[in-house]
């Protein structure tokens, strides 16, 4: 058997019976899908997963990335590979492309639950997976030649990387120094040094086509300082035919280092240096335009669900596999006859502290991946919108404000609930026996790439609230409203309903506090510290309520098929998301009053400290 345990019933509960996606397939955007073909796909990727892609997982990180200093190259560990090139052959990646550029026409409510599967089995090979991915920015953004460009790079099945990171310059995106110098047949030489740049070789793809942020200078080019002044170059490992895509020429963009990492060791993590050798590394701008920033944005919020996803199917796959052992380890006397040294010994799952720890595994787990499909409901009402010629602004606001809940809340509570699921398994967990420690080590990095819990917080506030008027979170808040006054709500989960009625009220009046500090930040600065000492918390409430309320959702779901008679297997499934809403309801919803205590009484004590005093 191998490590990975999927949850195929928990993304169909999702997608037929919470969201009804079937009502959405077979027209408009989706066109070319039907039920079967969705539950196709879970089906073969959930087969795939359990095997060749899996089997990967744990050679990959005892046999880390390669780098040869010689040759400037990385290469990977041979049962990796094999995982790799058995989601290549599938064409997997296919699930996430747009129809013109050979895509199956699925909405991305459907490929994120495949995603799921991926992202659990063998998180390292779907980083590898970038290339078809972000070749859609070069369609989307590009000029002729370059969406020729984007062909290429699905059709010969290159790699890609996104390149902002610097030695200088890691959540502060903007204090980059590498330079891009126009050159006169309208190409550009980059100059610089790029850190911790994710796939930035291997040895799987004959191409790789890196998308770099980098300051551009030469005749009529306006300098700009930040973010603002750097523009997006596409900066092949190889020189190209722009016809048929056969690669000629070394490109001057050369590894020069390999990390070592606590984790994700098959993800090779590179130092990618531009120019600063005999070979140029020529670059071409993203559309003849400087927009760098917002066209890589286009990039990061793909990515930012990924990472999102990817800690909540390494959670999913933490909370089975400890599960699994808990039901078979069999340890110590239930609590009350533990007076009695002859009573019988018990499973662990008798021990009510063993008990808590699942389910409050469970609750997250389902909780956020409930989130993460809400989320991508949106993505699903943007990609029908568009085809349909209907307004998707407010579907795109909402999805905007959920990316930090579903990439923040997600990496945080993923790496807690892993701790707690080797717990489970006391001293066995610390083993490599067993898959825990390892996906405690590969989870940790999805609260550090892509921005980390901070920026996502500030991200969350600043631009997803603030500026966007509270259109978006309105939006959601009111959506909770009504299903809390729903008239045909179900008596017997109402104290769920008025647990979740507080944390509505709880995290509304953070919210209310944090405005206040805002507003009086106009009077006197230093208010805004306040608001960033508990931006973070704010963001971990926010994502708490939502949790709350998809379980209640599902939990009304749940009720009524078990009402109409669910089938012995359906029985326990649905029973158990009655009980992931209680108990979140009881045990994590009410820890929402005391936070907003916390954000009520901010001072600036924390502020004012010498640096010594720490
Ligand atoms: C990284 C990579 O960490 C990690 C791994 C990647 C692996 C990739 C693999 C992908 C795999 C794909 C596989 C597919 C397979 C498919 C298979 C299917 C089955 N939203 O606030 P301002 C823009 S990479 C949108 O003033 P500052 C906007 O244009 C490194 N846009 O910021 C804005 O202008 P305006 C990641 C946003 O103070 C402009 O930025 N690094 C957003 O100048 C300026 O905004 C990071 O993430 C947004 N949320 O800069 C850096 N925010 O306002 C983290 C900003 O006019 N740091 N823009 O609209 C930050 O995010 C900072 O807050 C900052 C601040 C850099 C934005
Ligand atoms: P810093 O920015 O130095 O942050 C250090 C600490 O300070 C953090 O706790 C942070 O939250 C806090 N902090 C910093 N600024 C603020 C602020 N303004 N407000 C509040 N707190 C703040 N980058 C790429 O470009 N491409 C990649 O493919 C890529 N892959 C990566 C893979 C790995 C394995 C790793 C480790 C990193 C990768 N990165 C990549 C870089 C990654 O995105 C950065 O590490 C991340 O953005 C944080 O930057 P930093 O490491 O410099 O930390």
């Amino acid at each position: 058997m191998g490590h990975y345990k999927s949850n195929v019933r928990d993304l169909e509960f999702n997608l037929f019976e919470v969201l009804k996606v079937q009502d959405r397939l077979g027209k408009g955007a989706f066109e070319q899908a039907d039920q079967d073909t969705v539950r196709g796909v879970l089906s073969e990727l959930n087969e795939l997963a359990n095997g060749p892609l899996a089997d990967g997982f744990v050679t990959g990180d005892r046999n880390p990335a390669q780098f040869d200093p010689a040759t400037h190259s990385v290469t990977l560990d041979e049962t990796f590979k094999k995982s790799y090139k058995a989601v290549q052959d599938g064409e997997w990646w296919r699930l996430g492309l747009p129809d013109e550029l050979g895509g199956y026409g699925i909405p991305p409510t459907v490929n994120w639950a495949a995603g799921e599967l991926i992202l659990g089995s063998n998180p390292a090979v779907y980083m590898y997976m970038a290339g078809p991915n972000f070749a859609t920015i070069l369609w989307n953004n590009g000029t002729e030649e370059q969406r020729k460009w984007a062909e290429l790079m699905i059709e010969r099945g290159w790699g890609a990387t996104m390149v902002l990171t610097e030695p200088d310059a890691g959540s502060d995106v903007g204090a980059g120094r590498t330079k891009a110098v126009k050159q006169d047949d309208g190409s550009w030489h980059l100059d610089g040094v790029k850190r911790f740049i994710t796939s930035g070789d291997q040895d799987m793809t004959e191409n790789i086509m890196h998308l770099v942020l980098a300051r551009p200078e030469g005749p009529g080019v306006e300098s700009k300082p930040g973010t603002k002044g750097l523009s997006l170059f596409l900066v092949p490992k190889f020189h190209f035919d722009g016809e048929t895509g056969e690669p000629g020429e070394r490109n001057g963009a050369f590894v020069t280092n390999v990390e070592h990492k606590m984790g994700l060791n098959a993800s090779a993590t590179c130092e990618v240096t531009f120019g600063q050798s005999d070979t140029p590394a020529k670059g071409w701008l993203l559309g003849e335009v400087h927009d760098g920033i917002a066209q890589m944005f286009q990039v990061i919020e793909y990515a930012r669900m990924m990472v999102g996803t990817k800690a909540i199917a390494t959670m999913s796959t933490g909370y089975l596999n400890s599960l699994e052992y808990a039901k078979e380890r069999v340890q110590g006397a239930d609590l009350t006859r533990a007076a009695d040294k002859t009573a019988p010994r018990v499973t662990i799952t008798n021990h009510p502290d063993v008990r808590r720890s699942l389910m409050l595994q469970k609750a997250y787990t389902e909780g956020l991946r409930a989130i993460y499909l809400y989320t991508a409901d949106f993505q699903d009402q943007v990609a029908q919108g568009k085809a349909d010629g209907t307004d998707v602004e407010l579907a795109e606001q909402i999805n905007d404000l959920l990316l930090p809940i579903v990439k923040g809340v997600g990496s945080e509570r993923a790496y807690e609930m892993l701790t707690i699921a080797l717990q489970t398994l006391g001293g066995s967990g610390y083993l490599q026996d067993y898959p825990i420690e390892q996906y405690i080590r590969d989870a940790k990095i999805d609260s550090l790439y892509e921005g980390t819990t901070a920026i996502q917080a500030q991200d969350f506030l600043f631009r997803k609230i603030v500026r966007n008027q509270g259109v978006a979170i309105g939006h959601v808040a009111g959506k909770i409203q009504e299903t809390l006054d729903a008239a045909d709500a179900d008596d017997r989960l109402k104290e769920e309903r008025a647990a979740l009625a507080k944390a509505l009220q709880d995290t509304q009046g953070m919210l209310g506090t944090l405005f206040e500090y805002l507003t009086a930040s106009q009077e006197e600065v230093s208010n805004l510290y306040k608001v960033g000492q508990h931006a973070v918390s704010f963001l971990l409430s926010v994502g708490d309520l939502l949790i709350g309320w998809k379980l209640l959702q599902q939990a009304e779901i749940a009720q009524a098929a078990l009402d109409a008679g669910a089938s012995a297997k359906d029985e326990s499934f649905y029973q158990g998301k009655l009980a992931a809403n209680r108990f979140f309801a009881k045990n994590v919803l009410p820890e929402l009053t005391a936070r907003r205590k916390v954000i009520e009484a901010a001072d600036l004590s924390l502020m004012e400290l010498d640096e010594n005093v720490f």
